[in-house]
């Protein structure tokens, strides 16, 4: 018997979702994605076998090609697959608001959609990450009044979320454990039975609102750590000290694993699960421990306050060499918000170069940034370029913001024959003090003190 199975939601979670069930014997795919001026290429793109995703995907491109051409997967706008649909997962994007507050239009006219066309007993999986207690207060509502079938009775309803990363699209689905959050144990067969087929690792069954709490906490713990090593980042250099020094010494004790500082967290996740996690609190329960909820935005508003703190180490170099902030060209070496990816979402240096243009507005400063993945089309606060020399010729003060592998083989010498104003900013720690200085570089880094003698 064929297995029928709709996805809803063509981006980085479901192309890959979908495609890796579409080469399971006996199942067949179809990917729904709503037509929009930016999204309508890729229906027609995957339609003819071809992966979307620009960056390094390995395996993905010989997927799509192979499901589409065996007839097992096929992208459409329609909602009219979803009534023979066994399964129909949801890949919809959840961001958040300036108010924090989640944004789920999307998950929200999606429900709505799939209510009106599902059949009695079908599995509904959410994989997109949401706040805790979403599942069973917004999608499972739509889905009951919309369909006027009951969960648990008619349908099932899950929590299953990705971990992915850009880069590791496959691998990650394939190899990390899976968490599922059926509702009761015929959900969670159902769920296993289909993620059986494509992961590896463990399948983990909890209920729905533990799995939804598990997707929030593992990314809040993640910038609550990148937090604590900021915060000890600025400690260090108040004591002229360099963190990562000490966090090796600290990391050698094989049970410490102690995260690194740097000029920012940005990505999709970090700065949005933690959030997430604190509107479910609000929303969805009693909040008798309210008055204790401190460490979370505390740690966001300490990962979201380091792009500034760059800013604040070039303008403390410029102040003690009695240099103006104006008639400058400042260079941007790192654009994406994680080393060696093309991924721009939510990235630090945009918020540097906001900072600094708000600060300075009024002054006659060139920017320009440098990034070798980042293509200037996915960029529009200031000029990009791929070419490194054009970037720092001229320049009086380079920020390294992205610690991309190319950053740590420049030749420094090179570099210093290049720049009008030799000042290097290192928001990575991608440089080593004492050398940059020897070559002749005034020089700050995140995390270690500025004072002599050391
Ligand atoms: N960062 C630091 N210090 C660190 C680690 C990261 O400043 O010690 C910064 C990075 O520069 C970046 C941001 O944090 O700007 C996010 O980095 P990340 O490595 O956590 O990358 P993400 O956002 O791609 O996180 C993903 C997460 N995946 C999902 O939510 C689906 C996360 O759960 C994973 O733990 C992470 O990848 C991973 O470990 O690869």
């Amino acid at each position: 018997m064929p297995t029928n199975i709709v996805v809803v939601g063509m981006g980085y979670v479901g192309i890959p979702m979908a495609t890796l069930l579409a080469d399971v014997d006996d199942f067949y795919v179809t990917g729904i994605q709503r037509r929009s001026q930016r999204s309508s290429w890729k229906i027609d793109w995957l339609n003819r076998g071809l992966n979307p995703f620009e960056g390094e995907e390995p395996g993905l491109d010989e997927l799509v090609a192979r499901v589409v051409k065996n007839g097992k997967f096929k992208v459409t706008d329609k909602y009219s697959d979803v009534k023979n649909a066994d399964y129909i997962l949801i890949d919809v994007q959840t961001p958040v608001d300036d108010q924090k507050t989640p944004r789920y239009e999307s998950l929200k006219e999606v429900s709505q959609q799939i209510s009106k066309h599902m059949k009695k007993g079908v599995t509904v999986i959410l994989e997109s990450t949401v706040a805790p207690g979403t599942t069973d207060n917004v999608v499972q509502t739509i889905l009951e009044e919309g369909s006027g079938l009951k969960r648990g009775r008619d349908f099932y309803l899950v929590f299953s979320f990705e971990r992915l990363m850009p880069g590791k699209l496959l691998e990650y689905i394939i190899n990390f454990p899976r968490v599922i959050g059926g509702g009761c144990k015929e959900a969670n067969d159902k769920a296993m039975y289909l993620y059986g087929k494509v992961v590896k690792k463990e399948l983990q069954i909890t209920d729905t609102l533990t799995a939804e709490l598990t997707k929030c906490i593992e990314n809040a713990y993640r910038d609550v750590n990148i937090a604590f090593a900021n915060e000890m980042a600025l400690l260090t250099e108040d004591f002229n000290r360099n963190i990562f020094e000490i966090i090796e010494l600290i990391n050698h004790r094989h049970d410490r694993m102690m995260h690194y500082p740097g000029s920012g967290v940005g990505g999709h996740c970090l700065t949005k699960d933690p959030w997430l996690l604190l509107y479910g609190f609000n929303k969805y329960t009693e909040r008798t421990n309210e008055s204790k909820i401190k460490i979370i935005p505390d740690s966001r508003s300490l990962n979201d306050y380091m792009p500034y703190h760059m800013v604040e180490l070039m303008e403390s170099i410029f102040r003690e060499s009695h240099r103006l902030v104006d008639n400058i060209k400042i260079t941007l070496l790192g654009v994406s918000y994680k080393a060696n990816t093309d991924d721009t979402r939510n990235t630090p240096t945009e918020n540097i170069i906001r900072a600094l243009k708000s600060r300075y507005h009024s002054h006659n400063i060139i920017y320009i940034a440098h990034d070798p993945h980042v293509k200037s089309r996915d960029y529009n606060l200031t000029e990009l370029t791929k070419d490194f020399d054009k970037a720092v010729t001229d320049a009086d003060v380079l920020l390294f913001t992205t610690n991309h592998r190319e950053y740590y083989n420049i030749d420094l010498v090179d570099l210093k024959k290049k720049v009008r104003t030799p000042i290097i900013i290192d928001g990575r720690n991608i440089f080593d003090k004492k050398l940059v200085e020897e070559i002749g570089f005034i020089y700050r880094k995140v995390g270690e003190g500025s004072k002599k003698p050391y």
